[in-house]
């Protein structure tokens, strides 16, 4: 079956649980269900990965993306600086979406520069977990 990975970086983990206000109420564990229960709607696998690591995340992605459709990646504060990551990205030569849960052009100025979106497709922002439901959609006609 058809596979696309879900990564998410640093500090989602605590998703729910601090900043409701920017982040929702929602958990993490709540994202993977939402994800899981998308996938199976549209007939693919998803593998649903976090880290507050770059290094895990490098790694992950590794070793999980080559074969699959796609990417759905949140990297969280590394969007703004981890060159490492965008050269990884981009290494995989995989349609990538870049989801952020907020409208990162709406706050302060430094999240509105992603040097990784430079790797991806498409960029969804502010949209919460719509967005990576709708980077499924996308990712799942490829
Ligand atoms: O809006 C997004 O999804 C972000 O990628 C989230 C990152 C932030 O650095 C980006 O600028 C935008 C932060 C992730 C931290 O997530 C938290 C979740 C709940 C409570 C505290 C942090």
């Amino acid at each position: 079956m058809s596979r696309v990975v879900v990564v998410n970086g640093p500090n989602l983990n605590l998703l729910g649980k601090r900043e409701p206000e920017i982040y929702g109420t929602r958990t993490l564990q709540d994202l993977e269900s939402t994800v899981r229960a998308k996938a199976r709607s549209l007939g693919i696998d998803v593998d649903f990965f976090q880290s507050n690591s770059e290094g895990e995340l490098i790694e992950y992605l590794q070793v999980h993306a080559p074969g699959t459709l796609g990417i759905v990646i949140n990297p969280a504060a590394l969007s703004h600086y981890s060159l490492a990551l965008y050269d990884c990205l981009q290494a995989l030569a995989l349609p990538v979406v870049e989801v952020h849960i907020s409208n990162i052009h709406a706050r302060e100025e430094f999240r509105s520069r992603s040097v990784t979106a430079r790797a991806a497709r498409g960029v969804i922002a502010g949209l919460g977990f719509a967005g990576y439901e709708m980077a499924l959609e996308y990712l799942a006609k490829q």
